[in-house]
């Protein structure tokens, strides 16, 4: 079994539910245990709605590409457009660590390259493993693991359960 880590965010459509039934889904692929959940102003373009966002982790035999498909699936499913970069969606999966996996291909990046320098990532993120570490770093102490500027914790791990 491998621990991924999985970004979620929308900002479009009926968010928590999209997001609620992408968790539900990816439980088919093993274990998943969810963060609470964000609401965060928009990093990049500002004029798009607030964000919902969170972390779920997932133990799976998947591979990374193999699991990279299937959360793209999942975005599609939720009916992702690509409308522009950093705007607006109704669904984000983004993988953002794989085991101690270190991955540069064309499709996939691990660890996620924005993962150190969001708050709305790394919040969640230390929620469910207080203690990780990348590249010897711990997560813990970079500036944006305590920058809550603008991101509200608003309901509890389990809020996608109910
Ligand atoms: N890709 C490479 N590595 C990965 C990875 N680790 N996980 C490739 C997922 N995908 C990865 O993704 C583009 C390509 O990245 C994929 O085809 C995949 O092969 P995308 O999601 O279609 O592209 P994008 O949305 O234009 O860009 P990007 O960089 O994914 O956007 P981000 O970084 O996800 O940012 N503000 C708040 N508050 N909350 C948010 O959630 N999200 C964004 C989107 C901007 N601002 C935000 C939020
Ligand atoms: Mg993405």
């Amino acid at each position: 079994m491998n621990s991924a880590f999985i970004g979620y965010g929308s900002n479009l459509g009926d968010s928590r539910a999209l997001i609620r039934r992408a968790l539900i889904e990816l439980s088919s692929y093993g274990p998943v245990r969810s963060s609470g959940l964000y609401r965060s102003r928009p990093v990049g373009p500002q004029d798009q709605p607030d964000f919902w966002n969170g972390v779920a982790q997932l133990q799976t035999t998947l591979e990374p590409l193999a699991l990279l498909d299937v959360l793209q699936a999942l975005e599609q499913q939720a009916g992702r457009e690509r409308l522009r970069h950093w705007g607006e969606r109704t669904l984000d999966l983004d993988l953002l660590l794989y085991g101690n996996a270190c991955i540069q291909t064309p499709r996939l990046t691990v660890p996620h390259l924005q993962l150190q320098v969001r708050s709305f990532v790394l919040m969640p993120l230390l929620e469910l493993a207080p203690d990780l570490a990348v590249d010897g770093t711990l997560l813990s102490s970079l500036p944006a693991a305590t920058d809550s500027t603008g991101i509200t914790r608003v309901d509890d791990q389990n809020w996608w359960m109910a």
